[in-house]
């Protein structure tokens, strides 16, 4: 019986540790801006960030933004095609800046993600705002 009880708190537990989650960009998600100089990233803990992947990349017209990052993460050598400057995350950190490519053009820009939460589960994401 102290043995069930024990699984049953532990289980409780490890469904009450929720998922690192990216929980503010700047700029933010569906907004349009000047062309900014680099994404601030925010997250809702800290994560070893040698085990995440950020990158940025131009959203073509009616391309579905789910889809394309699933695409494009898995992508190796890209740096040209990309509208960030690929950098080397390292250490934990619950802040990060994605550095853009200076002058870019109007248009969507979708920042893709994926990272290791502090519980050890992959999470991917992406937000798409706009360059005016
Ligand atoms: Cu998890």
């Amino acid at each position: 019986m102290q043995k069930t009880l024990f699984l049953v708190a532990a289980l409780l537990l490890g469904s009450a540790a929720a998922h690192t989650e990216v929980t503010k960009l700047t700029p933010a998600a569906g907004s349009t801006v000047t062309a900014p100089k680099m994404i601030a990233v925010e997250l809702s803990e800290p994560v070893n960030l040698r085990f995440s992947n950020f990158k940025v990349y131009a959203l073509p017209a009616g391309m579905d933004a789910a889809k394309y990052a699933a695409s494009k993460l898995k992508l190796k050598n890209d740096a040209s095609a990309r509208a960030d400057v690929p950098q080397t995350y390292k250490g934990m950190a619950a802040k990060l800046n994605v550095a853009l490519k200076p002058d870019l053009k109007p248009g969507d820009y979708e920042l893709m993600w994926h990272l290791l939460s502090d519980d050890g589960h992959p999470v991917s994401g992406q937000a798409v705002f706009t360059i005016k």
